[in-house]
This record gives C-alpha cells, structure tokens and sequence, in this order.
C-alpha cells in the first residue's frame, strides 16, 4: 500500500474548521487505501514560544480530536513526534544539505517572523521546512496530505529527496501534495481574503471545534458575505458567500453546483442557518468522541505509545541507510 505521512502541530486547545477541511479529514479517508503515519507535531509546535504544562496538555488534546475525527488506531500509526527521535537525527542530516538561500525563500517563515519582530523569532522557525522534510522522508511517504499553505514546503521536500538521491545513490522516495481543491484552504470568516488560522486577529473569524457548538454556530451566522444577495460560488466577486459554501460542501458532501440550486431564490440567511445546523450536527459526536479519548488517558497512552513503537521501525530504518550514505561509520 502507498505510505501518507502528515502532522498536526499542538500549538491550541481545539482544531479549527481549516485543519479539519483541509488536512484532517484526508487523514481519516486515507488510513482505508494508504499505510498512514500522522503525527502530533510538538517539536514543530517549540518553534514559538510554548508554556510547558499547556504544550503536554495541547498535546493531549490534540491526539484525542485526531481520534476523535475518526482516526482508528487500528488502521493508521497515530504518534507524537518528540517519542521519535529520528525525527530530529535527520532534520539535522536536511539542514546541511539545504542552501541559506532556498530556505530563505520560505514565505511561511517571512509572513509569521515578520508578525513576531526579529528578536522573537527564533532560528527554530526559519529551519522548521527542514524538519517536516525529514518528517515525510524519514516514512518514505508517497503522498502528503495538507492544506494550500504547505505546498511550497512540500516543493522543497521534493527538491531534497532528488538531491540526496542523486548525490548519495536513490535512498527516499520524493513525495507528491495530496492537496484537495474544495477545501485547501478555508477562509477567516470575518475576513474571507485571509486562511483561517489559529493566530487570526479576530476569535470571531475561526470556527474551533471544541469550543461550544452553539457560539460556533453564531460565529458562522454573523460570517462576512457582501451587499449582493444571490448565493453563487465566486471566490474573486463573492469570497465570503464561496467560503461557506465550501464548508457547506465539505460537511454535508453536497457538491456545491446542487448548493446553489438548492439555494437558488434564497438569502443569505437561509444558507447561514443550515450551515449552521450541519456543523452542530456534526461536530457534536466529534466532541463527544473526543472526550471520551480525554476522560481516559490511560487508553490514550497505549494508543500512542503502540503508535511510537510502530514509527520508530519505520523511521530508524532510513536513519541508518542515510547515515551510512553520508559517511557515518556505525556504531558498535
Ligand atoms: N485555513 C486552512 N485551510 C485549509 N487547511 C488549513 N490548514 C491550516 N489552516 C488551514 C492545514 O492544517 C494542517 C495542520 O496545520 P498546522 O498544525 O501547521 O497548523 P497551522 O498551519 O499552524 O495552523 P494555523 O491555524 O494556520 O496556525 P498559524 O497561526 O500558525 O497560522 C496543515 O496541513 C495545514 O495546511
């Protein structure tokens, strides 16, 4: 079976609606048809700056809402990426062989370092790409599910693999974005020109998944549309009304051609409140599913440890391949 391989970063309490759309709900597809690793991505999550007793439980809560949207244990490795060490062993092996130059073309780094200021931002940040290369080459993954925003990352990770390739003999397999058109990237609801986005300026903008399910529906019904009244998708004219009819899409799995039938005549508000309605529907049982995983963190404990367990032969595997490529001698 081909391999996926993708992270999450614990860096808030809930998910929000564009991690889901965007990322976690391929993951759950993907575990049928593909041999899956995802992982909590915490030392990802270090590269700003963490409190520690909220980071471990950020983690916690992060593992049990993967679980809880439908992660099965059963047909996917669910770990956290600190239990292997690997990770960072070929990170390091990544940032040597990456020019200053390329990484600095990261536009990622350039839009969050320019947020923090210069003196916030740490080098963590900047070598952040190099670290999730190694974290899809180290599981030889074929394809990468994740959101618009990581595309360029996953263009550097396809240049990496075929450099070490070339330059040390064919070790990694170069990976393809598995990156789904409808709902790549999920806009701010206050301001439909930006991603949603945990760090967004407004609460009112991202819908969180654990937090209550009726303020959540109230954010999506004061959403931003435009002065027009008719529902049509129109990402340039009408970025806002297309935004939710994209959320729309994706929870219900109505194509949005029958939305705007279905809508045809309506206003505005009628789209809001059955918007509204499926996403209460919805995200009541993820959160249910999701406490229950909290509520017992021995199970959860098991179910990422087993998952460590099953990364690390995986990943120790291409570590000593690659240290044996570079001119490592083993150790005895
Ligand atoms: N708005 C989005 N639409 C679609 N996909 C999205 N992703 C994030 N935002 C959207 C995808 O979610 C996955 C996990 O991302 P992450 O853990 O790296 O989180 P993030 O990108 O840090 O989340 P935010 O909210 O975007 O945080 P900041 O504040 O850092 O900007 C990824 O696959 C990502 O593509």
């Amino acid at each position: 079976r081909p391999r996926v391989l993708s992270g999450i970063q614990p860096t808030s309490g809930s998910f929000h609606l564009g991690n889901y759309l965007g990322a976690v709900r391929q993951w759950v597809a993907l575990q049928e048809s593909h041999d899956a690793y995802y992982m909590v991505a915490d030392l990802h999550a270090i590269t700003v700056e963490q409190d520690p007793a909220t980071l471990r439980e950020n983690s916690r809560v992060s593992a049990a809402q993967l679980l809880g949207a439908g992660l099965d244990p059963d047909r996917c490795t669910l770990f956290v990426q600190s239990h292997v060490p690997e990770h960072a062993q070929l990170g390091w092996v990544v940032s040597c062989l990456t020019g200053f130059g390329e990484a600095s073309r990261m536009t990622q780094f350039k839009d969050k370092s320019a947020k923090q200021g210069s003196e916030r931002t740490s080098v963590g940040l900047f070598t952040y790409p190099l670290l999730q290369i190694a974290d899809i080459l180290l599981y030889q993954a074929n394809a990468v599910p994740v959101g618009e925003d990581q595309r360029q990352h996953l263009e550097l990770t396809r240049d990496l693999a075929v450099r070490f390739n070339t330059r040390f003999g064919k070790t990694f397999t170069v990976p393809e974005p598995y990156i789904v058109k409808e709902t790549a990237k999920i806009f701010d609801l206050q301001d439909p020109e930006i991603k949603m986005s945990k760090s967004a300026s407004s609460p009112k903008g991202i819908v969180t998944l654990l937090d209550d399910a009726k303020a959540s529906a109230k954010k999506l019904k004061s959403a931003v549309t435009d002065t027009d009244t008719v529902i049509r998708y129109d990402e340039e004219k009408k970025p806002g009304v297309s935004n939710l009819l994209s959320i729309y899409s994706a929870i219900t799995g109505r194509p949005v051609s029958e939305l705007e039938q279905h809508f045809e005549g309506k206003m505005y508000g009628a789209l809001k409140t059955e918007l509204a309605e499926a996403f209460t529907e919805w995200v009541t049982p993820f959160q249910q599913r999701t406490r229950a995983y909290l509520e017992d963190p021995a199970e959860l404990d098991r179910v990422l440890a087993k998952g460590a367990g099953k990364a690390r032969e995986t990943a120790s595997g291409t570590l000593a391949d690659v240290y044996d490529r570079v001119g490592f001698i083993p150790a005895k």
